[in-house]
C-alpha cells in the first residue's frame, strides 16, 4: 500500500484517553492528541528554561554547559531559580513532556487497535530516569543527589557516584544491569542477521522462509525461540536491563552506604566456612 493510501485508511478518530475530539487531527505527518499539545509545552518550557540557564551559566560550549541541582543543604525544599530552582522546574518538564510523550503513544496504539507494548517500554525508560532523579533524593533527603543536566557534567556525576562507592562494578544489580544490556545487543544483532541472511537474499535467488530460520538455530544451537518469541524476548532483556539500572542505583545510598566490594562480605561471614 502506498503511503498516502494507507494513511487515509488508519487516520481515524477515536482512541483518544482524554479530550475527546479536541486535538483530534494530524499537522503533516505528526498525530497531535491531547498529549501532543502537553509534549509541546513542557518541550518548549523546559527547552527555554535549559537555554535560560544556559545564557546565565557563563558558557556557550555546548559540552559544558551545565545546570546543576540545588546544594545538599537545601534538602528537599525549593531552591531560589539560580540556586538549583531552574534544574528543579525542568525536572517537572522532564517529567511531564516524557509523561505526555507516553501517553501520546498510548493513544496512537488504541486508535490502531495495537498493544500498549511501545508505551510500556518507554516507560521503563521513564521509571530510570524518574529513579535517578525524583526516587533516589527524596529517599536520601535532598535534590542535591539528583544528575547535573549537561553533556559532561552529567558523565563527572556517574562517574564521582560510582567511586563513592569505591568500586560500582561490584554491585550486584549493576552486574544484572551491565549483563542485560550486552545480551539485548547480542540477541538484536542474531536476530538482525538471521533475517536479512534469510529476506534478503542475493539477485536471483529465492527468499528463505520462518522454517529456515528455525532450521538455522535448531542445527546451530539445538533450539529455535521462534519468530514471535525472539520479539518477545527481546522487549523482555531490553526492559530488564532498564529495570535492573534502576535498581542498582536507588539502592546505592538508600540501602547500602558503604563501598560495593564490602558487600560481598555476605559471602565469606556465610556459616559454612567456619
Ligand atoms: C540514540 C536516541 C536519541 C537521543 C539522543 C540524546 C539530549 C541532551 C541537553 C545540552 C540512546 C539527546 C540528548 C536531548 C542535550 C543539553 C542540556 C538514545 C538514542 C541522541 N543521558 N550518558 C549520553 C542523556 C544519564 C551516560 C549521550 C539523557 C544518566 C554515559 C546523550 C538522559 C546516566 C554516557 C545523553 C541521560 C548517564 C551518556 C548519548 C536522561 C546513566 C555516554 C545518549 C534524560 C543512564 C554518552 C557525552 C544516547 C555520551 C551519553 C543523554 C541520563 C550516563 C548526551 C537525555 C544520568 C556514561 N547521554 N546518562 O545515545 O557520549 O542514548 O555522553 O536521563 O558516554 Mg547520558
Ligand atoms: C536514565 C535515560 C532515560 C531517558 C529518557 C528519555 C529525551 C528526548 C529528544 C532526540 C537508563 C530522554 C529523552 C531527552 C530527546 C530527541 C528529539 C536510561 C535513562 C526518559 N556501567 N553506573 C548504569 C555500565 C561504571 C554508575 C546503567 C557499563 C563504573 C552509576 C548501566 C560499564 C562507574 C550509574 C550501566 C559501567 C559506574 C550507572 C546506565 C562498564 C563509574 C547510574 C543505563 C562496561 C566510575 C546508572 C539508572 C541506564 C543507572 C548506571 C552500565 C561502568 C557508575 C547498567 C556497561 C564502574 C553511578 N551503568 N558505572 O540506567 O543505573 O539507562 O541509572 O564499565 O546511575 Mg555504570
Ligand atoms: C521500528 C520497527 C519497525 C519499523 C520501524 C521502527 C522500531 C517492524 C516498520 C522505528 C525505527 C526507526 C525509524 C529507526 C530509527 C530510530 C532510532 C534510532 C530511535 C531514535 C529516534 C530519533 C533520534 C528521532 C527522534 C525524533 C523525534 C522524537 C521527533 C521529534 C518530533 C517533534 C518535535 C514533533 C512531535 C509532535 C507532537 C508533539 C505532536 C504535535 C505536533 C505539532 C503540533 C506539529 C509540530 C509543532 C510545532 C510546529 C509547534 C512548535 C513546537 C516545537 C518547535 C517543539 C520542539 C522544540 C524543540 C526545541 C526541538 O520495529 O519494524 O518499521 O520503523
Amino acid at each position: 500500500m502506498s503511503m498516502l493510501s494507507f494513511e487515509k485508511k488508519y487516520r481515524v478518530r477515536g482512541g483518544t484517553l482524554v479530550g475527546g475530539d479536541l486535538f483530534d487531527f494530524w499537522i503533516g505527518p505528526f498525530y497531535v492528541g491531547f498529549f501532543g499539545v502537553t509534549t509541546i509545552f513542557f518541550t518548549v518550557l523546559g527547552t527555554a528554561l535549559i537555554l535560560y540557564g544556559a545564557a546565565i551559566g557563563g558558557t556557550w560550549n555546548i559540552w559544558k554547559i551545565n545546570i546543576p541541582p540545588p546544594d545538599l543543604s537545601y534538602g528537599l525544599g525549593f531552591a531560589p531559580l539560580k540556586e538549583g530552582g531552574l534544574w528543579q522546574l525542568i525536572t517537572v518538564c522532564a517529567l511531564g513532556a516524557f509523561v505526555s510523550w507516553a501517553l501520546r503513544q498510548a493513544e496512537i496504539a488504541r486508535k490502531l487497535g495495537m498493544g500498549l507494548h511501545i508505551p510500556f517500554a518507554f516507560g521503563m525508560a521513564i521509571f530510570a530516569y524518574f529513579t535517578l532523579v525524583v526516587i533516589r533524593p527524596v529517599l536520601m533527603g535532598a535534590w542535591g543527589h539528583g544528575f547535573p543536566y549537561g553533556i559532561f557534567s552529567h558523565l563527572d556525576w556517574v562517574s564521582n557516584v560510582g567511586y563513592q562507592y569505591l568500586h560500582f562494578h561490584y554491585n550486584p544489580a549493576h552486574m544484572i544491569a551491565v549483563t542485560f544490556f550486552f545480551t539485548t545487543t547480542l540477541a538484536l544483532s542474531l536476530h538482525g542477521a538471521l533475517v536479512l541472511s534469510a529476506i534478503n537474499p542475493p539477485k536471483g535467488q529465492p527468499v528463505k522462509t520462518a522454517e529456515h530460520e528455525n532450521t538455522f538455530f535448531r542445527d546451530t544451537i539445538g533450539y529455535s525461540i521462534g519468530t514471535l518469541g525472539i520479539h518477545r524476548l527481546g522487549l523482555f532483556l531490553a526492559l530488564s536491563a532498564g529495570f535492573w539500572s534502576a535498581v542498582c542505583i536507588v539502592i546505592s545510598g538508600p540501602f547500602w552506604t558503604r563501598g560495593w566490594p564490602e558487600w560481598w562480605g555476605w559471602w565469606l561471614n556465610l556459616p559454612i566456612w567456619s
